[in-house]
């Protein structure tokens, strides 16, 4: 029986035996490796402690056999746009999901509860938007299809737990991982009418919100400031609490804002609008795309439009390139 193990040893040899995975393993055996006395009656183990190491570095070395039958989630889209939730885990983006959409996410105080992507549809007004829920992006735990999935949504709401005193390493983390897979987001200026659907794999960052999540919670006003500070111009920041319900109203309008898109309504000469039932185009569509949205053939015949909205006469004669707003209704002449 070797004698004079010291206390740090043992406790190295008891992470060894809490350790999960592969690279905790290999963290413990080197420090046991490091503080396991150097005698003659350890050598034995010391022996042991390097084999295991040696073996675990070439397990890690190797591919998994699996790897090429990782199984690859997608998501098809609906409504009016696509949104993922993404964030580090806890940081309670399936407690979001709960309370704006009829999905019934799993929400659990430990980490890493959901393991599948879950869609559900928020209603903002008269559009539905769909929301995505998504596993905890973390390093060494993130999957290409993740990945992949927040590359299509047309925008993404960055979840992070502002009662975390560590919240600014995670956003960090989670900022930099999603950066070397090429996901470069940023919250757009209030003033840009680009649309969000620059698609696939354009440069063109992604549009994204932050959300500072448990708002209700000590310590998470201080927290906010902070953080507010470190995102600086890029991201814009609202304060929520899937707990006390704060800011979801204003979150679901935000959304919508997020996506860059309006809701434009067609009539007929006379008759009254549906107004429960909108055309939702990119910002930026004019008369035409409305046109063509309802027919194609319609769009060559279309003379002229009569449009109804803010700042506009009633019944206002407008023309084939003339630019929409939300909100507008138009009556098609052909
Ligand atoms: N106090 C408080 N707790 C929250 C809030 N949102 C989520 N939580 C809790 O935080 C934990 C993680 O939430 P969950 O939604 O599963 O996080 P996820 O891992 O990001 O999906 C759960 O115990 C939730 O009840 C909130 O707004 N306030
Ligand atoms: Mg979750």
């Amino acid at each position: 029986m070797p004698a004079n193990l010291t206390p740090e040893y043992l406790e190295a040899e008891r992470k060894f035996r809490a350790a999960t995975t592969r690279e905790e393993k290999l963290a413990a055996l080197e420090e046991m490796l490091a503080t396991i006395p150097k005698h003659k009656g350890t050598e034995k183990m010391q022996a042991d402690i390097r084999r295991r190491i040696a073996k675990l570095r070439q397990e890690a070395g190797r591919r998994p056999s699996t790897a090429r039958h990782k199984p690859f989630f997608y998501i098809e889209k609906e409504g009016a746009g696509q949104v993922v939730l993404v964030g580090p885990p806890n940081s309670g983006k399936s407690s979001l999901l709960a309370r704006l959409t009829h999905a019934a996410p799993e929400i659990a105080a430990y980490p890493f509860t959901t393991r599948l992507p879950m869609p559900g549809m928020m209603e903002f007004e008269n559009v539905q938007i769909q929301l995505v829920d998504m596993p905890p992006l973390a390093p060494s735990y993130t999957e290409p299809w993740m990945l992949a999935l927040v590359r299509q949504a047309d925008a993404a709401l960055l979840v992070f737990d502002l009662a975390d005193d560590d919240v600014l390493t995670k956003i960090e983390e989670t900022l930099l991982l999603l950066d070397q897979a090429n996901i470069h987001l940023r919250s757009p200026s209030p003033t840009d009418s680009s649309p969000a659907f620059e698609g696939g794999r354009t440069s063109a960052p992604k549009r994204a919100l932050v959300l500072g999540t448990k708002f209700d919670l000590p310590g998470a006003r201080e927290n906010m400031e902070l953080v507010r500070e470190w995102l600086g111009e890029r991201f814009r920041l609202l304060p929520v609490s899937a707990q006390t319900g704060e800011n979801l109203e204003v979150l679901r309008r935000e959304v919508y804002d997020l996506l860059g898109i309006i809701r434009v309504y067609t009539k007929e000469p006379g008759k009254k609008p549906d107004l429960t039932a909108p055309f939702v185009l990119k910002r930026g569509s004019t008369v035409a795309d409305i046109a063509r949205a309802i027919h194609r053939d319609f769009v060559e015949r279309l003379k002229y439009a009569r449009i109804w909205g803010i700042g506009k006469f009633d019944g206002q004669l407008v023309h084939r390139d003339h630019v929409l707003e939300d909100g507008d209704i138009l009556e098609l002449h052909v």
